[in-house]
């Protein structure tokens, strides 16, 4: 409808451009689908010529985003890192990168994997390595409190194994891993945002998860090809414990997740309802849906016992299937539908509305919070009634942030661009309002965005400064570094009626989705305290060599620039533990810890406390060295470990 408006010129996509981006995704998108038309997209984004760099009048950066050197940015931004498996933290605007959270990774900067404490939240096979070494994080989400961040924890997910994990925001660092039980391809994640009702109720925050890729229940070899009876299931994690609470059967799929600010219902996008196994047989049907759960009504179906449990799994699985919710007023599910393979969900900051991309089909639609209360209660019949706009943005929409002032901003994968729109001007022309302007401003990005996410956009604090574009494809933006390039973020100042793009900020592969936190909010602790690890060293006479059979523990103590012991002996075939404590408590002051030969390196952190433990299975001479610059004599700072024969 607005699409063609002749009086905006915003609301007119730029064909040519579009021709010469995607002409077959175009052709995939009227046929066969948008896998048929991506693989086309990529084929000949290879063989095109590099088109021109956007115009440098574009480009080129104003004063008020300019982080000057021994400035401080004004937000923190945390990012997943895809198949990295890691979380990283930007600083915007000036696109800084900060710090790299080894999560679901090993990561021999810190030692995450190597140390026994990561180990044990990693989880170990029986031989004492970690379970997986591999992880796929897409979705980043802080901890809420008057519908705002608290600055306490973030949540990421796993999508290659099904776990949620939990970082710290005081050290920023994973202190907690739960896998999902029975479920695959664990995606969208989001925690409640309820505020505290009654400041006497012990209430802890639930993390919401949900599973994508739909497995045999239980998936232990009885059932293999057969699709039909495939499920997946809705999760819901405790933010304190890290226990699983409860589970959702559904029919069809999850794929991202969003939750309401009152804390009664959460939801998730679903292109799959076709329950299909093979990708064309995904595309079949012209409506999908956005499926809600009503959150209290789960919790009381599970407190009054209607449920079951899967396999070996104690968590309680309610049913959410169709069939079993037929009758709104008892239904704990509300699938409301959705044009085609729907991507993303989002929900304004004003906590009214969820908007869920089309992703096969150029709308979005826009679903009333209050709309799928009353289907709740019985007082809508047809669940597509909450569904209360749906106007043309452009092609592929994926994501969508929100400015403070009622505007969406929606990222198009096959357009190549942001698209600004009205919310409530699209539910007027929803309403028959031709007057009504909807698309407000169109911007290139370069090239296909993923997600898109605003300063505080996700909390009732978004600011409308900033808007950032994870960008799929960087083609010829940056330096050519051989085949994998670095993806793109774009930064754009919507802080104007125009979207203005400010900055290219090169990312490694591969950035998914981020959270824009305002500095004010995060509070870090600069240097731990001994007295939080059990196993700190807290005197230089209890440093040395302890024998328990085959068993030895060393216990050593860092202070720049040496080790408790210049050397220490053990036997071949001991099964050495050492445990390193850091005495020195200046800030910035961290210390290394390698052997060489026994593939061990990890750091401890001013005032922290560390282990890992190894068979000395080859006789000899090891220096033991500190691997982080710490002082002038940092390359004396070594010692030595006899093994003998
Ligand atoms: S998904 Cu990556 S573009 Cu994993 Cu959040 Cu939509
Ligand atoms: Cu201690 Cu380098
Ligand atoms: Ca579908």
């Amino acid at each position: 409808m607005t699409h063609d408006d002749p009086k905006n010129p915003a609301s007119k996509p730029d064909l040519e451009r579009r021709r010469f981006l995607n002409s077959a995704a175009l052709t995939g998108l009227a046929g066969a689908g948008l896998a048929t038309g991506l693989t086309g997209c990529q084929q000949e984004q290879a063989a095109a010529p590099a088109p021109a760099a956007a115009p440098m009048a574009a480009a080129a950066s104003h004063a008020n985003d300019e982080v000057a050197p021994g400035q401080l940015d004004t937000y923190y931004d945390f990012c997943s890192g895809g198949h990295s498996g890691e979380v990283r933290i930007y600083g915007l605007p000036s696109g800084r990168l900060f710090k790299r959270i080894p999560v679901f990774n090993m990561d021999c900067l810190v030692g995450w994997g190597v140390t026994n404490e990561s180990k044990a939240i990693l989880g170990t096979k029986p031989n004492g390595t970690p379970k997986y070494t591999t992880g796929d994080t897409h979705h980043v989400h802080q901890t809420y409190k008057d519908g705002t961040y608290d600055g306490k924890y973030i949540f990421v997910n796993d999508k290659i194994h099904g776990r949620l994990a939990r970082v710290r925001m005081d050290t920023m660092e994973c202190d907690k891993i739960t896998e999902l039980p029975n479920i695959q391809g664990f995606h969208g994640t989001f925690p409640d945002k309820r505020d505290p009702v009654d400041a006497s109720i012990n209430y802890t925050t639930r993390v919401f998860c949900g599973a994508e890729f739909s497995i045999p229940l239980p998936n232990d070899g009885r059932d293999l090809e057969d699709g039909s009876k495939y499920h997946s299931l809705f999760t819901c994690v405790d933010s304190e414990s890290m226990e699983v609470r409860w589970q959702v059967l559904i029919d069809g799929n999850c794929d991202l997740v969003a939750s309401s600010y009152d804390g009664k219902l959460t939801c998730t996008n679903q292109y799959n309802t076709e329950m299909a196994v093979r990708y064309q047989d995904m595309m079949t049907v012209e409506m999908d849906a956005c499926l809600f759960f009503n959150v209290a009504r789960i919790e009381q179906a599970v407190k009054d016992g209607k449920f079951t449990t899967i396999g070996d799994s104690k968590v309680p699985v309610v049913d959410g299937t169709r069939g079993a919710n037929a009758d709104p007023k008892t239904a704990l599910t509300c699938y409301v539908p959705i044009p085609k393979n729907p991507h993303g969900v989002n929900i304004s900051p004003d906590g009214k509305y969820y908007v869920c991309s089309g992703k096969l089909s150029p709308t979005a639609s826009v679903i009333a919070h209050d709309l799928v209360l009353k289907w709740f209660e019985g007082e809508i019949k047809d669940a597509r009634e909450v569904v209360i706009a749906e106007p043309e943005i452009g092609l592929g929409p994926l994501h969508t942030g929100f400015d403070n002032k009622g505007n969406a901003y929606t990222t198009l994968f096959l357009d190549s661009q942001i698209v600004k729109w009205n919310v409530e001007a699209a539910i007027k022309a929803h309403n028959g309002d031709t007057a009504a302007t909807v698309v407000l401003d169109r911007i290139d990005v370069h090239y296909q965005p993923g997600h898109g996410f605003t300063s505080m956009g996700e909390t009732r604090e978004s600011d409308g400064k900033y808007f950032v574009s994870d960008n799929k494809f960087s083609k010829d933006r940056f330096l050519p570094v051989g085949p994998l390039h670095a993806e793109t973020a774009q930064l754009i100042d919507i802080s104007g009626d125009k979207m203005k793009l400010v900055a290219d900020h090169s990312v490694y592969s591969e950035p998914h989705d981020s959270i824009i936190v305002r500095r004010d909010i995060i509070k870090t602790r600069q240097i731990y305290d001994l007295d939080e690890f059990p196993l700190a060293i807290k005197d230089y006479k209890d440093s040395g060599v302890y024998r328990d059979g085959k068993k030895v523990t060393v216990k050593l103590i860092s202070a720049a620039p040496a080790f408790s012991l210049d050397e220490f002996s053990v036997k071949k075939g001991d099964e050495v533990t050492i445990i390193l404590t850091n005495f020195d408590k200046v800030e910035d002051l961290t210390h290394g810890f390698a052997i060489p030969k026994y593939d061990i390196n990890f750091l401890v952190n001013p005032q922290e406390t560390k282990s890992v433990t190894f068979i000395a299975d080859k006789p000899g001479v090891y220096w033991c060295y500190c691997t982080n610059f710490c002082h002038a004599l940092h390359l004396e700072m070594r010692m030595r470990m006899f093994v003998e024969a």
